[in-house]
């Protein structure tokens, strides 16, 4: 550091990164209404359920405070928090403070979930009033905390534990959204998707505003995702199809359950990312459909002369979810 000022040509980008992201929250968030405050607990979520996706974490825990604050607790490896050569800080202070830090250093896992912009979670520092994060690790407990993305008491060793994980609590800046009031509702059904995505993963909400709460886990991930979607609708089967495959490390995973109605309901996803636009995934999967059950159909004489069914026929009725997790996705729209 140079001794006259205090700080480093690093440190001054990393304030001036976060600078940008106050200046222009949209840019990295979408908005700053409901939506984009909202959103804000999907950047943290996210960065939890990398670690379930890696194998190193079981269980995300998400409290809406009496306060404004909501907390975000998983029993991850914790972020670390040893030195950052390049900055000479604790590597936590980097992931919450400077711009696309947050997720693994080594681009190995599937990182790029980040709700709907991925743009971690120094971004949501940024934007709150405050921050304060726990790390269980190396047998301590280390704690910091952040104003409005920035640093205002070194990493402290707060004493030791025998488990690890991470807690990162924010009170959004009222100075930036036009509302700062959480919906349980609305968290709710994010985090409901995001277990039925990540089997097993168990993920609970609790409002501390009115002691609601819920616990969201499901050993049939997406398979049961597709009975959810299906609750009080007659089923032409009862048990929904299900398959998965990985290859090249992607993974495919699709199941599917007709209803006697005529509306199509297909949910693609590609990083636990809800792809409304679409995509090859979505695509292939309808293609394959409709060829699939004309080519059985035809090889089982079902079919009298050179009859075939259209694609359209095919999704009358039909429920599925497609989710893809792969490790350089290309998002579009
Ligand atoms: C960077 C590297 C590693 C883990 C994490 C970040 C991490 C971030 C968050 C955010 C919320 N929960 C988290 N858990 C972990 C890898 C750590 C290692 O190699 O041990």
């Amino acid at each position: 550091m140079s001794e006259a000022t205090g700080y480093d040509a690093s440190q001054i980008q990393v304030l001036e990164g976060l600078e940008a992201v106050r200046r222009r929250p949209s840019m990295y968030i979408g908005s700053t209404d409901s939506l984009g405050l909202h959103h804000l607990v999907y950047e943290v979520v996210d960065n939890s359920v990398d670690e379930a996706l890696g194998g190193f974490c079981s269980e995300i825990n998400v409290t809406i405070n009496p306060g404004g604050s909501v907390s975000v607790r998983d029993d991850g490896r914790g972020i670390p928090v040893d030195n950052h050569p390049q900055f000479n800080r604790p590597a936590l202070e980097i992931v919450l403070t400077v711009l696309h830090a947050g997720g693994k250093f080594d681009h190995e896992s599937y990182g790029v979930s980040g709700g709907l912009h991925g743009v971690g979670v120094s971004v949501v520092n940024a934007l709150s009033e405050w921050m304060e994060v726990q790390v269980r690790r190396n047998g301590r407990i280390y704690w910091q905390r952040f104003e409005r993305g920035k640093v205002v008491s070194d990493l402290e060793d707060r004493g030791s534990s025998d488990h690890t994980g991470t807690t990162i609590a924010f009170k959004p800046d009222n100075s930036i959204f036009e509302e700062t009031e959480f919906s349980f509702d609305t968290l709710s059904s994010r985090l409901r998707e995001l277990a039925f995505l990540n089997r097993g993963l168990k993920i609970t909400i609790k409002d501390e505003r009115s002691d609601k709460e819920n616990i969201f886990q499901y050993a049939g991930g997406i398979l049961s995702f597709v009975q959810y979607l299906n609750t009080n609708k007659e089923v032409l089967h009862e048990q929904p199809v299900y398959f998965s495959r990985s290859k090249n490390g992607t993974q495919v995973e699709v199941a599917l359950q007709y209803n006697n109605s005529y509306a199509e309901n297909i949910f693609s996803y590609a990083n636990n990312i809800n792809t409304r636009e679409g995509g090859t995934h979505l695509m292939g999967f309808r293609a394959a459909l409709t060829r699939t059950v004309n080519d059985y159909a035809r090889n089982n004489k079902l079919f009298k002369n050179e009859m075939k069914l259209g694609g359209e026929d095919l999704r009358e009725g039909l429920v599925a979810v497609i989710s893809v997790k792969l490790p350089d996705p290309q998002f579009e729209g």
